[in-house]
């Protein structure tokens, strides 16, 4: 559900992808979270738990500043398709402020295409959400591919209502910028209009906020050098030796090369800081948008061991105090930090 803070001037919308199986949802997230300034977005987590499937989705945090006097706090998430993973489709609607429906535009899907719709309203429905006053709007995918249906075609079947609908591809990113504005700016007018009838209102700066809406997006998407140094650790990437760096997200492989670094010259206690610094920062990103957000339930979330990260927290401690650390401890907390960076997918 929306939250406005008129003392930090932030709105918190939480908009979910939802489609058929393999219509390329998290395609879209991806292409977002790669070409996203890296200031304005978070991690990108993507749970899939092999023995329990009901938790499955993915999950980007983005943030479009300067739109009416606020800035617009995005959580994105993705459902996952396949029709018997409705229960997690459920959880993760609940609170959703809208929904892009991600059609996949081939031929051969279109009655995937209907029946997820169907289910979409459904879960809608059940949740007494009046369909017509809810922000919702379309991605037409795979646009880029041969066998697909028209536009008309595709409006006539999913879409009577005429809602805003953008073609997209999501591999290439084609128009999904555009689409991100569409359902920003239909989420909004629903805010506003219900904040019209609420007693107490916001008093939320919203005019010219379509044209601010496509400002801030455009602004989000111009893709900006990420600076990553990490105090207190700045070391040289390895000349040689076993490195994991390369498991990490490219943009982040300096640091990991500079805690490797420190555990290979023996600064042990630099390298807990940062690893402890680096989990941290991981467990953050993954527990936005969960009920739960402490540590230790995005870490069971995750499957990782409760006991290994206690252990690095205290160790950080013991570093912090000027104590010694010794060596294989610290080993010990970068493979759970790896551990930990496999699970997100960050
Ligand atoms: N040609 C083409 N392929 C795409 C496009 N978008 C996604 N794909 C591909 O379609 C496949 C499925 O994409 P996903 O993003 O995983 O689909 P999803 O909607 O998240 O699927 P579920 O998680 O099963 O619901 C992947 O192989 C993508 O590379 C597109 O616009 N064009
Ligand atoms: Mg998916």
């Amino acid at each position: 559900m929306s939250s406005v803070n008129p003392l930090t001037k932030e709105i918190l919308l939480k908009l979910v992808y939802f489609g058929p199986g393999l219509g390329g949802k998290t395609t879209t997230l991806q292409y977002i979270h790669r070409t996203a300034r890296p200031e304005h977005r978070g991690k990108m987590v993507s749970l899939a738990t092999p023995v329990d499937r009901t938790l499955y989705f993915d999950f980007l945090p983005v943030r479009l500043p300067r739109v009416g006097g606020y800035t617009l706090r995005l959580q994105l998430f993705t459902v996952p398709g396949q029709v018997h993973y409705n229960a997690t489709r459920k959880l993760v609607l609940t609170g959703a402020d809208g929904v892009v429906f991600v059609a996949d535009s081939q031929r051969s899907r279109l009655d995937a295409n209907m029946e997820s719709l169907e289910n979409l309203f459904d879960n809608l429905h059940e949740r007494d959400i009046d369909t017509d006053a809810f922000a919702f709007t379309f991605q037409y995918n795979k646009r880029d591919i041969a066998d697909i249906l028209p536009v008309a075609e595709l409006d006539a079947r999913l879409n009577p209502k005429g809602r805003a609908r953008t073609e997209t591809c999501a591999i290439t990113g084609e128009g999904i910028y555009r689409g991100l504005e569409a359902i920003t700016k239909e989420v909004l007018r629903e805010l506003k209009r219900r904040d019209a009838h609420a007693k107490a209102k916001h008093e939320i700066a919203f005019h010219k906020d379509d044209q601010s809406i496509a400002k801030s997006v455009r602004a989000l998407r111009e893709n900006a050098p990420s600076p990553v140094v990490l105090a207190p650790l700045a070391a040289p990437p390895h000349a040689a030796g076993l490195s994991y760096a390369a498991l990490w997200p490219a943009a982040d492989r300096d640091r990991a090369a500079a805690i490797e670094s420190a555990i290979e010259e023996g600064r042990n206690a630099d390298a807990t800081r940062a690893v402890w610094q680096e989990l941290t920062c991981i467990l953050d990103s993954a527990g936005h948008g969960l009920t739960d957000q402490s540590p230790s339930s995005v870490i069971a979330l995750l499957g990782l061991d409760g006991r290994g990260y206690l252990d690095i927290s205290r160790l950080a401690r013991t570093a912090e105090a000027g104590a010694e650390v010794p060596r294989e401890r610290v080993l010990r907390a970068y493979l759970f930090l790896l551990e930990a960076l496999r699970r997100t997918g960050a």
